[in-house]
């Protein structure tokens, strides 16, 4: 039989769907009613309406009848990796403690450091493996996942590589980033420039030169790291050919937007104590804010982010679920944007954007993933539902029908 030269040959196509196709230059979600999606070698080939598709044929043909397809979710921040437990905190927070009472105690982060150095690099991915699984399930294809529990060289790397390990478990892109200035590790108790030599002169060499990190992060707050502090950090980053992105006026406002914009981070996260003014900054450097409702909520915050000042300035909004052992136990990307819209008020379009394409955008990965569009990597969500707002409305519902990671 003769090939037919106009007959595009795919591996898989996804057809009778409505699509949300997120596409950047389409209002809302880039809609698109009796839509085709074609892949090949793990690409998208075509995303658009059938009717105007190129002749596709493929090996395996899928009717979708009618659901709907969006772009695989991305959590673009989470502490996933870490070994130990946290629920003791919890009850004595609702007994009265606070965070920052328990973090000064020798709790919070420094109890998991403590758990997660004590732990091999093995246990480390096996513990993180059914919280990726709860992502998963809701349909991410894309998870950042930071370090920041080991807070010593060899805790750190081996962190990192626990999560590298992930990628050879599952079907998901795992975007890795270095957090040693997460806490003051307690041997550093009384010399705070010592283990911020640490930080800037080994760690942060040897992570790049292991190729283990994409971007290093920080946590800039009273009980972590002061914007002069986390100065150093970026710049030492910056010598690597790191990117760089920052934990900012999470609980109080210490200028960290400000730093990160300066550094032109790739994104600014937290944020509920956010000077109006900064969003202006952070928008002309191209810092994406990304948003994280779970602590919030976990954390009873009242302090909301100044979601008006980054919309009038046309910040990017991302949605993570921060998923971490004391203040964002969350593994369900549905929740944060149901979160999002209840607690923050974003509207369904900005919660379906923050955890696709801003999300993308926020991890520098705008190029390879997050919209429906040819040329990037075929990871999509495919739900049982009437309309996309039923994704964000709905509290602990999945109504995830298949999802598709590079294609497969
Ligand atoms: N901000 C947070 O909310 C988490 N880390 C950070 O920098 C808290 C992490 C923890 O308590 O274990
Ligand atoms: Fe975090």
């Amino acid at each position: 039989m003769q090939a037919r030269p106009d007959l595009h040959h795919c591996d898989r196509l996804w057809r009778n769907a409505r699509l949300a196709t997120l596409a950047p230059d389409k209002p809302g979600l880039g809609e698109i009613e009796a839509g085709v999606v074609a892949a090949a070698g793990g690409r998208i080939v075509y995303a658009g309406p059938e009717a105007e598709a190129p002749a596709l044929e493929a090996e395996v043909v899928e009717d979708c009848q009618g659901r709907w397809i969006l772009p695989g979710l991305i959590d673009p921040h989470t502490h996933l990796v870490y070994a130990g437990d946290r629920s003791r905190e919890f009850e004595m927070r609702l007994e009265g403690a606070s965070y920052e009472e328990i973090a000064r105690e020798g709790g919070g982060i420094v109890s998991t450091m403590r758990a997660t150095r004590a732990a091999s690099e093995a246990d480390l991915t096996d513990a993180a493996l059914p919280r990726l699984d709860a992502l998963l399930a809701e349909g991410v294809t894309t998870v950042e996942i930071k370090s920041g529990y080991g807070l010593s060289l060899d805790a750190e790397l081996k962190q990192l590589r626990a999560a590298r390990a992930l990628e050879g478990r599952r079907g998901v892109s795992v975007v890795t980033t270095f957090l040693g200035a997460h806490a003051l590790p307690p041997e550093f108790r009384e010399d705070r420039k010592a283990y911020l030599d640490l930080v800037c002169d080994e760690m942060i060499p040897a992570v790049s030169a292991a190729g283990l990190a994409e971007a290093v992060d920080g946590f800039c707050e009273s009980i972590a790291f002061t914007p002069s502090e986390m100065r150093r950090v970026f710049e030492a980053a910056r010598g690597c050919g790191l990117k760089v992105k920052l934990h900012a006026e999470q609980l109080s406002n210490q200028g960290g937007a400000a730093l990160a914009a300066e550094f032109a981070a790739l994104s600014a996260d937290h944020l509920e104590h956010l000077d109006a003014g900064d969003a202006a900054c952070l928008a002309a450097a191209g810092t994406t804010a990304v948003l994280l409702p779970g602590a919030f909520y976990f954390m009873r915050e009242t302090k909301l982010p100044l979601i008006e000042a980054l919309r009038a300035n046309r910040v990017p909004m991302a949605i993570a679920t921060d998923c971490n052992p004391g203040t964002s136990p969350l593994t369900s990307p549905l929740l944060a944007m149901n979160m999002a819209a209840t607690l923050f008020r974003l509207t369904v379009v900005e919660c379906l954007a923050g955890m696709t394409r801003e999300a993308a955008r926020a991890l520098g990965r705008l190029d390879d993933v997050g919209t429906l569009e040819a040329g990037k990597r075929c990871d999509l969500t495919i739900w049982d539902i009437e309309r996309p707002a039923e994704l964000v409305y709905r509290i602990g519902f999945n109504p995830l029908h298949m999802r598709v990671w590079s294609g497969r």
